[in-house]
């Protein structure tokens, strides 16, 4: 339905003509992934560290063919709290190379944890926290799974992995970019509130081309190019 190459005519620069309802891909204003400019940030010092309560929970991994996804299933993994109000925390998945940059430079990996309103009356309203990695030492979260991503070389396929503790990803909640953004894949939704941590991870290398391998040729990336910034603001939440 869509991919990441260049020159295809499902390429990220043709995903607003390709249905009518991805036509944000193409003509929004909030887009995301976006460069985290540090010097473009302004400085929040008031905010306090992000407010999470994450519990152990059945998980699902899934090769979707544009990605790898770990959905927490029948069962409550937790929540964060942003601005008085809760989201839920749905699934993760990965890009590689990293989405977003911060000062230009792209990362090997990107983890987004995908949030939704709580709040009945603001319905399907989503959150994604983001976390970056850099090469190095393996991610003990990634580490848990990665025999089944490999496993999973076909798209489509599914495993249950038992109960998955999302606070071994690890998120540190101290310092953070907020910005309000949109779905980095089709149809490009927009209003995402967007929170990057400022810590990097590491992951190691055969980490990523097991992710990356899972999903395509490990040539192939799927990240979304950066997008304009526009007249948004970044916020840089020092506590
Ligand atoms: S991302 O984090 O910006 N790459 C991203 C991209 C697409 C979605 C979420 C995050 N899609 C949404 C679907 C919803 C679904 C939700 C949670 O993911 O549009 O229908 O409920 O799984
Ligand atoms: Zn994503």
């Amino acid at each position: 339905e869509f991919d990441y190459l260049e020159n295809s005519e499902k390429g990220p620069s043709h995903w607003g003509d390709l249905k009518m309802e991805w036509s944000a891909c193409k003509n929004g204003v909030l887009q995301s992934p976006i460069d985290l400019s540090s010097q473009r940030a302004k400085i929040v010092n008031k905010a306090g560290e992000l407010k999470k309560t994450y519990k152990p929970c059945d998980a699902i991994l899934r090769n979707r063919g544009h990605d790898i996804s770990l959905k927490w299933h029948n069962c409550f993994a937790g929540l964060i709290n942003i601005n008085g109000s809760e989201y839920s925390l749905q699934q993760v998945h990965w890009h590689s190379p990293s989405e977003h940059t911060i000062n230009g430079a792209r990362y090997a990996l990107e983890l987004h944890m995908v949030h939704h309103s709580t709040d009945p009356n603001f319905n399907h309203s989503v959150a994604v926290i983001g976390l970056l990695y850099k090469l190095g030492a393996p991610d003990a979260f990634l580490s848990k799974l990665i025999t089944n991503v490999t496993s999973m070389a076909d798209e489509m396929q599914e495993r249950e992995v038992g109960v998955i503790d999302p606070n071994m990803i690890g998120i540190d909640g101290k310092q953070y970019y907020r910005y309000i953004g949109s779905l980095t894949v089709p149809p490009c939704t927009e209003g995402v509130i967007w929170t990057m941590n400022k810590m990097i991870r590491t992951v190691s290398i055969d980490q990523v081309l097991a992710l990356r391998l899972a999903v395509h040729d490990y040539a192939e990336s799927n990240a979304r190019p950066v997008q304009p910034l526009n007249h948004r603001q970044i916020e840089l939440h020092n506590p």
